[in-house]
């Protein structure tokens, strides 16, 4: 592989580019309209415009990315995640043109892209599954039938969903019938699939997940979990790895069953098995991502291994060298996801110029981004200005680092998740390990976190104040030596 196009802008893009400069592989970034001057831009080897600021009308447009890598002889298209990374016919299309996507076959996108079909696909494997039913349901009365069964709780599913979309939570039989039908309108719409099923809720679950690598000859490793219980709406807030509640024995009997589910789908390269734990630490298959995540840096960090490498590395054919039993977890490693967001106002979009914008550094900070100081953050996608990583040797110390990370992140011109981040940090359910899914809505409030500012100004008005009368304190006293 000599040369690669990233489908993809942001901080993945970049991220993605420093890992092939340092296995001497050119680059071509590929950019709308108004990412002309983005600093994944101005970061790789070439670029290409391919078309208007909307993502359908760039980001998004498979044939004409495909057309532009070939112009430029490119041998290998990596899509970041989001946009197409998950797109099966791309991934199809990429490989028809002479291209090595650097994923995942198509098939397996496919596969695990239909939860039914992923079911499917495990169900041989002696995987660890919710209780619930693993075929398509439209008919009320037997969804009634099946609730019963399982008992309530039950959530209903859209079989082409994930990471939340169109879930409906069920209490009772008397809510089913309407329940039923919104779902599948929702999954109509959202998917054009308005096949659903159900499960039984979980619901004060854990969501851990694990990092799956498989080459072609075979081998199939697992880089231990990641911690995903904080998240907002479906928005994950921070990752973590490890995760605190996992016993040595319970994370290899998951990552041998994660392993088992990349077998399943004739799995190759990078992917995520995601799962949940309940309160009695049984852990059950949820869904698996065939994309690298936004969050695989802190499995970075724990592992020692850059995921980016090893993708390309299989992509190219190639046997992974590392050994099972040669991995082990050093350290711990949290990532906050910084979002132009303000977390005192409903996490509406705060959109602007980034007239201030400093990274903190120092020894275990790592900051992947995509933007710079004076800079405009459009409005046309994900609003996450950057991944803030902090690494320590412990888990306290790693949150001791990220929140004096947090406070040496200088940004003004938007609104961010940093102070809501450092809420997180300092909260005592999070600093204790002992906290679930329902976190955010369980511990926060616009008021809590305005009442902390509140304090924190106060106590450094205070210290200020100490400071100054000491100061002067010294001036009145004649120095004796
Ligand atoms: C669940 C669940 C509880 N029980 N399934 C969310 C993302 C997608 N991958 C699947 N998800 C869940 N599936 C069963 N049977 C809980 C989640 C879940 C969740 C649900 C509601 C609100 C927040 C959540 C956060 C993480 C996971």
């Amino acid at each position: 592989m000599k040369k690669i196009l990233i489908a993809n802008r942001g901080e993945i893009a970049i991220r993605v580019m420093k890992t092939a400069k340092k296995m001497g592989i050119k680059t071509v970034a590929v950019y709308s309209e108004v990412d002309r001057n983005a600093p994944h831009v101005r970061f790789a080897d070439e670029s290409v415009c391919i078309g208007e600021a909307p993502s359908n009308k760039s980001y998004l447009l498979g044939g004409k990315i495909i057309e532009e890598a070939k112009k430029l002889n490119v041998d290998g298209i990596h899509p970041g995640y989001g946009f197409l990374s998950e797109n099966a016919s791309f991934a199809e299309e990429v490989e028809k043109s002479g291209l090595i996507f650097i994923g995942p076959k198509s098939k397996s996108i496919q596969m695990m892209g239909d939860k039914l079909a992923a079911k499917e696909a495990v169900k041989n494997y002696n995987i660890p599954m919710v209780p619930g039913i693993d075929k398509a349901v439209t008919d009320p009365i037997e969804a009634s039938k099946i609730a019963r069964q399982i008992g309530f709780p039950i959530l209903i599913k859209a079989a082409a969903g994930g990471g939340g979309k169109g879930m409906r939570i069920v209490e009772k039989e008397a809510a089913i019938e309407e329940q039923m039908a919104r779902a599948i309108s929702e999954a109509t719409s959202a998917f054009g699939n308005g096949a659903v099923f159900i499960e039984k809720y979980i619901t004060s679950p854990r969501h851990i997940e694990i990092q799956v690598l498989a080459d072609s000859h075979g081998t199939i490793l697992h880089f231990f979990e990641r911690e995903c219980s904080i998240q907002r709406r479906h928005q994950k807030v921070i990752e973590e790895a490890p995760s605190s509640i996992l016993s040595p024995e319970l994370r290899e009997e998951m990552g041998k069953a994660a392993i088992l589910v990349a077998k399943s789908c004739d799995y190759l390269g990078a992917g995520t098995v995601e799962f949940l734990i309940d309160k009695e630490l049984k852990f059950y298959f949820l869904e698996m991502n065939t994309r690298l995540q936004v969050e695989h840096p802190v499995t970075e960090l724990i592992s020692g291994v850059d995921l980016v490498e090893q993708q390309i590395r299989i992509a190219c054919g190639e046997a992974l060298q590392i050994k099972q039993k040669d991995l082990k977890i050093n350290g711990h490693a949290l990532e906050l996801r910084v979002y132009a967001e303000d977390p005192l106002n409903n996490f509406l979009p705060s959109v602007g110029n980034l007239s201030t914008y400093k990274i903190p550094v120092g020894k275990g900070i790592r900051v992947d981004d995509g933007f710079e100081e004076g800079m405009d953050i459009p409005i046309y996608y994900d609003p996450m200005l950057s991944k803030l990583i902090a690494y320590g040797e412990t888990r306290i110390e790693a949150i001791q680092i990220m929140i004096e990370a947090i406070n040496d992140y200088k940004i003004s011109g938007a609104m961010t998740t940093l102070p809501f981040g450092k809420f997180v940090c300092e909260h005592e359910a999070f600093r204790s390990g002992n906290f679930d899914t329902h976190f955010v809505k369980n511990y926060y409030s616009a008021e809590k976190l305005k009442h902390e500012i509140e304090e924190e100004a106060k106590l450094a008005a205070l210290i200020g104040l100490n400071i100054y009368l000491e100061e002067q304190k010294q001036l009145k006293i004649p120095n004796t030596n």
